[in-house]
């Protein structure tokens, strides 16, 4: 199944960094910070099914904000990804990037609030307020460094497993569909 993720966040958080580990399994020193968008796609397996990731990594320049709503505004499955070490990237989060979601995004877009830069030594974000804070605006709450690649695999296979159970859902509502339409031409006369 196809899997469309949109990653946004403040520049220099570490997006290009994250989805460069996740594709290609290192990380990758001297990114260039990004300018309008780049797609990526990598392929990972759940339970024997296949979950096709495709990726857009935006702009977090504030001068390209236009341009990025165009492509987490319809994408089902958002990372909003802040620096642990780096605060107001988290006050940013709260400030603007989830009411914009809120506002512009899909009413059932499922997003992943991740805390990037785990290796840094001085956070000036703790687990405990982000995860509580993703809980508050029905988020979930993952952690993860581009560098030594802890947490990354582990963030994409809950965008999978979720993605999968959503997929279970709207099949259950489509059988439901089908079963009403029988008993409604079943009942009638
Ligand atoms: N220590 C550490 N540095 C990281 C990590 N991830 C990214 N960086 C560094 O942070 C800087 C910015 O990373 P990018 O991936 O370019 O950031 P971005 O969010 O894509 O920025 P924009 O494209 O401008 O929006 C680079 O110098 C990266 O090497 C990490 O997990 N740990
Ligand atoms: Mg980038």
């Amino acid at each position: 199944m196809d899997v469309k993720v949109a990653v946004i966040g403040e520049t220099g958080v570490g997006k290009t960094s994250l989805l460069q580990s996740f594709v290609t399994g290192k990380f990758a020193f001297g990114t260039i910070s990004t300018s309008s968008a780049a797609f990526m796609r990598k392929t990972i397996e759940i339970n024997g099914q296949i979950i096709k990731f495709q990726i857009w990594d935006t702009a977090g320049q504030e001068r390209f904000r236009a341009m990025s709503a165009m492509y987490y505004r319809s994408a089902p499955f958002i990372i909003a990804v802040f620096d642990v070490a780096k605060k107001q990237t988290f006050v940013e989060i709260q400030n603007y990037w989830i009411n914009e979601i809120k506002q512009h995004g899909d009413k059932n877009a499922a997003v992943f609030i991740c805390g990037n830069k785990i290796d840094q030594p001085q956070r000036e974000i703790t687990t405990e307020e982000a995860t509580s804070y993703a809980q508050s605006v029905n988020a979930h709450y993952f952690e993860c460094s581009a560098k030594t690649l802890a947490g990354v695999p582990q963030l994409f296979k809950e965008i999978g497993a979720v993605s999968l159970k959503s997929e279970v859902k709207s099949g259950e509502k489509a059988l439901l569909k089908v079963k009403e339409v029988h008993v409604k031409q079943g009942g009638c006369c």
